[in-house]
C-alpha cells in the first residue's frame, strides 16, 4: 500500500484546504504517528461486517465502547457480523509495552486491526477511531474508513481533571456526564475535591456528624460513580483537604480548632480560615477513621490530602497549645508543625494502604520561594499549581525525586475565566484569565518525575454542571493534548483547524462550551 507520512504541517494543510474533511480532520488530540494512504480509492468498507476475531472479551466496557463507536458512526455492529464485507480483529498485543495505554489501529481495504497493550489501550483507540470517523464525515457517510496506520501512546502517564463539588455541590449524574465527555480525549483520571470550608461532601459511616449539614456523597453513590468511571478507565482519586480549608469539618467538631485568646493579634492575623489544631488528639483520631473508610471505598492507590493555603499565622501562631508544642519539638517557626501534623496524618494513609499527594507549598507565595514548606516525605506525590512557582517546583522535586504532576496555575486553572470579560462575574475574587491559546501552550515537560498534567475546576465560581464545562471546554483539549501529545506532533495551528468538528459533536451531546470565536481568523 502506497503511504504517506502525514506530519502536523501537511495534517494543517489537509484540514484547511479544500479538503477540510479527513481521518485527521477531528483527532483530539493528535495521535504520535499517523499514516494515511495517499490513495483515496484504497478504503475499507465498514457497511457490514464480516466478522470480529481477536479474543478480547467481549463484556468488556472497551469492546463495548468500540461496538458503540462503529455502530453509531456508521451503523454496523461489530457483535452481529453479517457474513460479507469488513473484518474487524481486536487483539491485546503483548508486543506493545511503551505504555499500558499503547494501541494502534490499522485499516486496509478488507480489515480493520485495533491492537492495545490492555484492555485500556483499546478503549482509547477507540476515541481515536471515534474521532477519524467525526472528522472523514463524507467518507463516514458511504460507511468508509480511509486506508490508515495509527502508532500511538500517552506522553505522560496520568491525565487528570479535578472538580470541586465541595464549593457547590454537584449530583453524581452529572459528575457521569462529566466523566463521559472527559474520556473522549484520553483523560484517564478524575480528583474529586471532597472537602472544603464550604461543605464536607463524603460519607464516613463512623461519623454521619460530618455530612449534617448539606449534599454529600453517599459511600453506594461513590462506589457506583466510581464503577461508572472505571467503565471509561477513569480513576477517581479522592482529596480531603487538611489542615486549612476545613470550616466544615470544624463546624462538626469545633473542639478540633485552635484555643486563641488573643483577639486582638488574630484580627491583625494575614489569612483567612480555621485549621485543624496540630495538638489535638482526636483530629489525628478522627482523620484515621475517615481515612479508613475513604481508602476502603476508593480503590485509587492515591489519597489527596491538600496541605495548600494553611493559614498558620492565624491559627497555629496564636493558638496557646500549638506554640507550646512547637517549643516541645524545638521548632523554630510554626509551620515547622506541619512536619508533626503530617507526620501523623500520612501515618494513617499509608496505614490504609494509599499513597499520598499534597499540593506544593513553598517557603513562600512568590518568588524567591527556594524551598518546600517543609520537607516533604519522599513517597508524597506533589502537585504544582501556584503561579510563577512551577519551576521552581520543578527544579526541586527533579533534585529531591518527589513524582510531581503538572497543575500551574498559568494554563490549567479552568475555573479562570477564558477571555477578557467573560463568565464568570459570578463569584469571581479578581481570577486573571487563561485563554485558550494560552492554555495550548503547556509544554509539561518530559522530566521523568513528571507524572502527569491536571486541570482544575474550583468550584467558588461554578454553580452546576453547564458552568463547569463550560469552564472546561474547549481547555481541556488543549491540556489533554499537552498531557498525550508529543512536542513534535503538536502546533496551535493544527489544534485550532481541528476544534470545529469536536465542538460541533459536543453540541450533539448537550455538552457547554465557550465559543473560541478568536480561532477563526
Ligand atoms: C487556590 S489551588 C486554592 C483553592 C481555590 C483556588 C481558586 C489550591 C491548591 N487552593 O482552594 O479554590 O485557589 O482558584
Amino acid at each position: 500500500m502506497k503511504r504517506v507520512l502525514i506530519s502536523v504541517a501537511l495534517l494543517c494543510g489537509l484540514s484547511c484546504s479544500a479538503a477540510a474533511q479527513n481521518p485527521a480532520a477531528a483527532l483530539m488530540p493528535m495521535p504520535n504517528s499517523i499514516e494515511v494512504a495517499a490513495d483515496d480509492a484504497a478504503e475499507l468498507s465498514l457497511a457490514e461486517i464480516a466478522s470480529l476475531s481477536g479474543g478480547v472479551d467481549r463484556n468488556s466496557p472497551a469492546m463495548r465502547e468500540l461496538r458503540r463507536v462503529i455502530l453509531g458512526r456508521v451503523g454496523a455492529d461489530i457483535f452481529a457480523p453479517t457474513g460479507s464485507g469488513a473484518a474487524v480483529t481486536v487483539t491485546l498485543d503483548p508486543a506493545l509495552t511503551a505504555s499500558p495505554e499503547q494501541y494502534t489501529i490499522t485499516s486496509t481495504p478488507g480489515l480493520l486491526v485495533i491492537a492495545g497493550a490492555t484492555e485500556e489501550a483499546l478503549f482509547r483507540a477507540a476515541q481515536t477511531l471515534d474521532q477519524i470517523f467525526l472528522g472523514d464525515a463524507v467518507r463516514t457517510s458511504r460507511k468508509a474508513m480511509a486506508q490508515l496506520t495509527i502508532a500511538d501512546a500517552p506522553r505522560t502517564e496520568r491525565r487528570a481533571l479535578m472538580l470541586d463539588p465541595a464549593r457547590h455541590f454537584l449530583p453524581v449524574e452529572d459528575v457521569k456526564l462529566y466523566i463521559d465527555e472527559m474520556a473522549h480525549y484520553k483523560y484517564n483520571v478524575l480528583q474529586l475535591h471532597l472537602t472544603d470550608d464550604e461543605g464536607w461532601r463524603v460519607q464516613i459511616k463512623s461519623h454521619p456528624e460530618l455530612t449534617a449539614g448539606g449534599p454529600f456523597y453517599t459511600q453506594s453513590q461513590l462506589r457506583d460513580l466510581i464503577a461508572y468511571a472505571a467503565d471509561h478507565y477513569i480513576e477517581i482519586v479522592p482529596e480531603l483537604d487538611v489542615p486549612g480549608h476545613t470550616t466544615a469539618v470544624l463546624t462538626s467538631h469545633p473542639e478540633l480548632a485552635c484555643a486563641i485568646t488573643d483577639s486582638v493579634a488574630l484580627a491583625a492575623a494575614k489569612g483567612n480560615g480555621r485549621m485543624l489544631c496540630a495538638s489535638q488528639e482526636g483530629v489525628y483520631r478522627l482523620y484515621n477513621d475517615i481515612l479508613r473508610e475513604v481508602a476502603a471505598l476508593f480503590p485509587s492507590p492515591y489519597i489527596h490530602l491538600g496541605g495548600d493555603e494553611a493559614a498558620v499565622e492565624r491559627n497555629w501562631a496564636l493558638c496557646d497549645r500549638d506554640r507550646r508544642l512547637a517549643r516541645k519539638h524545638g521548632y523554630s517557626k510554626p509551620s515547622d508543625l506541619m512536619n508533626l501534623f503530617f507526620g501523623r496524618i500520612l501515618a494513617s494513609v499509608r496505614a490504609a494502604g494509599k499513597r499520598p499527594i499534597l499540593w506544593c507549598e513553598l517557603d513562600n507565595i512568590r518568588m524567591p520561594a527556594n524551598e518546600y514548606l517543609f520537607p516533604y516525605p519522599e513517597d508524597v506525590v506533589l502537585v504544582t499549581w501556584r503561579m510563577g512557582l512551577t519551576p521552581k517546583c520543578q527544579e526541586l522535586t527533579a533534585a529531591s525525586g518527589h513524582t510531581l504532576i503538572m497543575a500551574p496555575g498559568e494554563y490549567a486553572y479552568f475555573d479562570y475565566p477564558q477571555y477578557r470579560n467573560d463568565l464568570p462575574e459570578h463569584n469571581n475574587w479578581g481570577m486573571p484569565t487563561t485563554t485558550l491559546q494560552r492554555a495550548y501552550e503547556f509544554d509539561p515537560s518530559s522530566a521523568p518525575n513528571v507524572q502527569g498534567v491536571m486541570g482544575t475546576l474550583w468550584g467558588e465560581a461554578i454553580a452546576d454542571i453547564n458552568r463547569a464545562n463550560y469552564m472546561t471546554y474547549p481547555r481541556a483539549l488543549a491540556l489533554a493534548e499537552a498531557g498525550w501529545t508529543l512536542p513534535a506532533s503538536r502546533s496551535w495551528d493544527s489544534f485550532r483547524r481541528r476544534l470545529p468538528a469536536i465542538l460541533a459533536d459536543m453540541l450533539t451531546r448537550g455538552i457547554s462550551f465557550r465559543a473560541p470565536f478568536e480561532i477563526y481568523r
